[in-house]
Formats: C-alpha cells, structure tokens, sequence
C-alpha cells in the first residue's frame, strides 16, 4: 500500500481585518470557503503560517468563529507520535483533520504572556507551535512539522538559531516560519535579518506566512511555499493579479497544488496615467471608470492609482478624487493611491518608469520611519499592523489599534528581551 499524506498550507488568514466595515465579512467568507475545500479535498492535516487573527487581542466574536470553523473538524485517526521542545499536545487537539499552526506577527506577545493561537491549543482547537515541532501519525505515515512563530524582526535570526531545529527521523519534515526574508521584503531602513540561505536544511518541505502574496521555489533542494494571505490586504497591483488559496502537498509524490478560492469579492485595480492634464480629465476619467464597474452583490474592492503630470500651475492638492470615491460608494469599496505631479517648466514629465520607482521607495521608506517611530515611542508593534490605515488617511483606524496594543500590559517593545521570545 502506498501512503500518500495530503497537507494543506494556508497562512494570513487576518480574521478581523477592517473591523467595522463593509470588508470585516470577507476574510471570514474566505476562511470559510478555504476549509471547506480542506475538507472536501479530504486533507490530513492543515498547516497555517500565521496571521490567523488580525489583531493580538481578537474581538470574542472573532474566536468565536474561527472556533466555529474548526469545530465540524470532527474526530480523525491522526495520532501524536512524539513532540519536542514542549509538552505533549491534548487529544482534542488532533482531532479530525488536525490543525498546525504557529502565530504571526499580527498575533505575537512575549513568551511571558499567552497568545491567542496558544489560547486556541488549551480550547483543543489546534496545535501551536513555537520553536517546537511535532509529529504526527497518519495511518503510519509520519509527518514533522517544526514552527516558529513571529517574533521582533530585530531578533529573528538568534531566535532561529537557538531553536536549531532538526528533522525527525524516518518522516516527512516541514519547517513553517513567519519573518521578513530579503528575498521578499526590501526595507531599506532596516534591512531583513534572515533570507532563504538562513532555513536550516535537512526538511522536506520549507513554508513562510507573513508575506501576502504566494509564491513557491526551492530552498535546500526542497519545495518552499508562501501561500500568501486569503484576502487582498494591500490592495498593490500583484494582489489584484496573483489568484487567493493555499497550498496542497501529497509527500509520497511531493506534489504540489494551488488550490484557488472564490474571492468573497472582486478587487480591479486600474493604474491611470496622465500627461500634461488638468484636474477636469483627471476626475472625468476616474468617474468614467467608476461609472462602468458592474453592480455586484458584493461590491468590488476598486483601487485606482493615478499616476503621471498635470498643467503647469495646477497641484496634485487640486484634484479631489476621494470625492468622485464617495459618490460611487453605493457601488464599490473605491481607494486611490495618487503619484502626480505638476509638471516643470522645462516640460519634460517624469517618465513612468521614474514614476514607479519613485512611488515605491517613498512606501517602502515610509514604513522604515514609522518602524523606527514606534520602536522610539516604545508601542512595540509591527509597522504593517497600521500603515495600510495610515496611507489610506484611517488615522482613527490606526490610532485604535495603537491604543488597543498599547493599553495591554504587554509592552513588549519597552522591555522585551530576545530570550522573551524563544523557549527555553
Ligand atoms: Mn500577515
């Protein structure tokens, strides 16, 4: 008989994202329809990167349906076969299609305090790892999963080498991480710490939550997957264009499978370029484009970037585009990301190529400061948490988060050490 052990690897989930708006439905929408999927595609186990919750205190409705998403589950056959670093895992635990997760960056507290994925293992729901690995029995076929969860970006690379994770013998080991990687995030300010030559080697299969979109090359001689999130976080121009899934391994073939799902709704994104324009052609293009997008059930996540140079004389302050937003707002969930410019006396526009490096260095610069920023005020939370708010002008939206974290007694920032984070 040949055992084939079908795993299934899903990260980001951000239950909660954008809560208390339209969009707080969809990263439950999508959760939903991605476990259905595990469960008709009859997986063994489930293993999720990350992110699960959006914030490091979840709203009790937020649990509340995760736990109900998990719970028709059921009771299955896979059974723990051993553990290391860390104590035995309770049977509820494993039940049913067992769920393996580690916590991200959204979710992370010291060690001194529990997190909400932590929490999730005492209620039996899943299992949670953190420099600490667990194996898995699955009708005699044995699966390793070995997981650290996010911590301080300034401490992952010690944190990972005294973890120093082996492979367990005679099994098929995935290693599941949730940090910056230099070959993703390009943060000039503070650069990653850790990149794919830093995964130890020896696994059968490497995984990485925390970036947003998916991807999958080769670490090691070994598959490396990033599922990427369930729902469109960043509203960039690759999230309008990669498909929203997760991953589906067989180990005997080592087949690897992106299994899409339905978005709960539809993201356009349109970059518009202008040349020489004046604040009339500016918001009459935005508007007939507006003006166009079918009316859904749903309404449409619309981005529209605008980009390029107007009129002498006329600044890029003239042009309202949140108000045409606003006007359609009975149709589409509609942003904008603005980069233009008033054109110079010399007439030469800037070319788009400038243009789009241009735009991309002031975001990626933006979210260097606002780390350096929080770091100094001692708020110790990740950047990505509130800069989306931030650019989209949701100060409010950002201010409460800030809050919500700051008001816990964890202060992390201010007082974390590295050994907060890893288990002795
Ligand atoms: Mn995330």
């Amino acid at each position: 008989m040949i055992l084939m052990a079908k795993i299934s690897i899903m990260s980001d989930l951000h239950l909660g994202f954008k809560r208390g708006t339209e969009r707080e439905e969809d990263a439950f929408i999508a959760t939903e329809r991605a476990f259905e999927k595990v469960v008709d595609m009859e997986s063994d186990i489930v293993v999720v990167a990350g992110d699960i919750f959006d914030s490091r205190l979840p709203r009790p409705e937020h649990w509340s349906r995760f736990m109900n998403i998990l719970s028709p589950l059921g009771r299955g056959e896979v059974e723990v076969s051993r553990t290391r670093g860390r104590k035995g895992v309770p049977e509820e635990a494993v039940g049913g299609i067992p769920v393996v997760a580690i916590h991200g960056t959204h979710e992370r507290r010291t060690n001194r305090e529990r997190n909400s994925i932590g929490a999730m293992e005492d209620a039996g729901f899943l299992v949670h790892l953190h420099c600490s690995s667990v194996e898995l029995d699955v009708k005699g076929e044995k699966i390793g999963i070995h997981g650290m969860g996010g911590v301080p970006e300034k401490y992952s690379k010690e944190v990972l080498k005294k973890w120093d994770p082996e492979p367990f013998d005679d099994a098929y080991n995935i290693f599941v991480i949730h940090q910056d990687l230099e070959e993703y995030i390009y943060n000039p300010v503070r650069p990653p710490e850790l990149g794919l030559e830093d995964l130890p080697g020896g696994f059968d299969l490497y995984v990485s939550g925390h970036i947003h979109w998916k991807d999958r090359q080769k670490v090691n001689g070994s598959p490396f997957l990033i599922p990427g999130s369930l729902i469109p976080t960043q509203l960039k121009k690759r999230e309008s264009e990669t498909p929203k899934g997760f991953y589906t391994v067989s180990t005997q073939r080592e087949e690897v499978e992106f299994v899409e799902i339905e978005a709960p709704r539809k993201f356009v994104y349109k970059k518009m370029e202008f040349e020489d324009a004046d604040t009339r052609t500016v918001e009459k293009k935005v508007s007939l484009f507006l003006e166009d997008i079918q009316e859904s059930e749903r309404k449409p996540l619309v981005r529209i970037k605008a980009a390029g140079d107007l009129q002498k004389g006329i600044s890029p302050a003239d042009v309202n585009l949140s108000k045409i937003g606003e006007k359609y707002r009975e149709k589409a969930l509609v942003s904008f990301s603005e980069d233009l410019k008033e054109k110079k006396m010399n007439g030469g526009g800037v070319s788009h190529e400038n243009i789009h490096d241009r735009k991309l260095s002031v975001e990626e610069m933006g979210m260097g400061i606002l780390q350096n920023k929080l770091e100094e005020t001692g708020v110790d939370i990740s950047p990505d948490v509130v800069f989306e708010d931030l650019v989209q002008g949701n100060i409010e939206a950002a201010m409460d988060k800030i809050q919500e974290l700051d008001r816990e007694e964890d202060k992390g920032g201010q007082t974390s050490k590295e050994e907060d984070w890893w288990i002795k």
